[in-house]
């Protein structure tokens, strides 16, 4: 079956963090820690903190704000992380409500019900549980039939759970599937480290991929092709997992958040993301010059510019590669998606279109879609 994507859509968080705001509540943490261990640091076996700036943000990264469920706990110098309420076991989950939301608006975009839907996948960075699975209880609470189960590829978990729900619909296991992103970034990010506080903001996407031939939206995208690829790098890396309390570490430790080496990733990520875009056009015998748009990965505004110039050899326009990451910092897999989700209603039939994730693993994946 030829197979399109019918629709997507977006939840986005009611709270805003600008860089000032960060800044701030970092820099009031800074002093109080450096407080806290005065002696210590005047005794020369303690490196003071160090301030924050929004300069330094806006030129390294180009964020300028993101969205958060919860601000406060985030900026209170004492806690520096969102403070949720535990729900109970019959209520609906935090991450599956943001799920539900974004995949309402999927469904209402694509002309489709929740009962039309026969496989849902929940693919984010984190999961808020082990089981039973984030997916499973989506598709109760849209009234969905089929099958659904949660994936994990951290940045690149939408693109290849894109690929997921094209094979499950070419195949026939299913014929309509929800891929839905609910990326919580605000709970595994670590908000009193320098390097990476500003990095992250809380998002849902979700898309509707169905059979061509039935879909019945004003608005579809054939996939053309997908192509996925990883590579093993503890350049990102977070060690939270279950095996934390038999290990008897410590649950606060740094390496049970997000960390990087920013400049490592930004090295060696960005030849592999060209290169990968590039084969993979090709053996759809396009070149990318033949691509009206591309989403990228929303991480890094001069990482994105450089994807481009190795692609076309001329500097990115926002019409060719549009940035969504100066209004919701990185959100994880969720990025690409956003971008595709707001820069696409331009587009005319038959333009070719590339969407692409990269990120930790490393994990790349491309999906070239066409206008209908
Ligand atoms: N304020 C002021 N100065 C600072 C700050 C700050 N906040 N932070 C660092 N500096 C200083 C440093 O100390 C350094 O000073 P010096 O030169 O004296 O040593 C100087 O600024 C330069 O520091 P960096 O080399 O670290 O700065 P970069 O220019 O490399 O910028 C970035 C840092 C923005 C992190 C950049 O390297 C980057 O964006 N790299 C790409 C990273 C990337 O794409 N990562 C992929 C992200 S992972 C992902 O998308 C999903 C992960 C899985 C999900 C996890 C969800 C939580």
């Amino acid at each position: 079956h030829s197979v399109v994507i019918s629709g997507t859509g977006i939840y986005q968080p009611p709270h805003t963090i600008t860089n000032a705001e960060l800044v701030e509540a970092f820099n009031r943490y800074v002093d109080q820690e450096n407080a806290r261990h005065a002696d210590a640091i005047t005794a020369g076996v303690r490196e003071p903190l160090t301030y924050s700036s929004v300069e330094f943000i806006e030129k390294a990264s180009g964020i300028q704000q993101r969205y958060v469920l919860e601000k406060t706990g985030v900026l209170d110098p004492a806690r520096m992380y969102p403070r949720f309420t535990e729900r109970p076991d019959d209520q609906l989950s935090l991450m599956a409500e943001i799920a539900v939301d974004a995949a309402r608006k999927a469904l209402d975009a694509a002309g489709r019900t929740g009962d039309q839907i026969d496989a849902v996948l929940c693919s984010a960075a984190n999961m808020q549980r082990a089981y039973p699975a984030m997916a499973i209880e989506i598709q109760q609470a849209l009234g969905a039939g089929g099958y659904g189960f949660d994936m994990n590829v951290a940045c690149s978990s939408a693109t290849f759970a894109i690929e997921q729900a094209v094979n499950a619909v070419r195949t026939g296991s299913a014929k309509c599937v929800l891929v839905v992103n609910p990326e919580i970034t605000s709970g595994h990010q670590a908000w009193n480290d320098r390097d990476c506080h500003f990095i992250f903001g809380d998002v849902c996407t979700a898309l509707i991929i169905e059979r061509a031939d039935t879909a019945t939206s004003a608005d579809q995208w054939e996939v053309v092709g997908t192509k996925l690829a990883t590579q093993f790098s503890n350049a990102i890396r977070n060690n939270f997992g279950f095996l934390n309390r038999c290990e008897d570490s410590d649950p606060n430790a740094r390496d049970k958040t997000f960390r990087q080496e920013g400049r490592k990733v930004f090295k060696e990520v960005v030849p592999l993301a060209a290169a990968h875009i590039e084969a993979h056009l090709a053996t759809l015998e396009q070149a990318p010059t033949a691509v009206r748009r591309y989403w990228l990965h929303q991480a890094n505004q001069g990482m994105n510019q450089l994807v481009i110039k190795k692609l076309v050899g001329a500097d990115a326009s926002a019409d060719v590669a549009p940035l969504i990451l100066d209004e919701f910092a990185n959100t994880a897999s969720a990025g690409s998606i956003i971008a595709f989700h707001k820069h696409r209603a331009d587009l005319a039939a038959g333009d070719l279109g590339v969407i692409c994730s990269f990120g930790a693993g490393y994990s790349i994946g491309s999906v070239v879609v066409r206008k209908r």
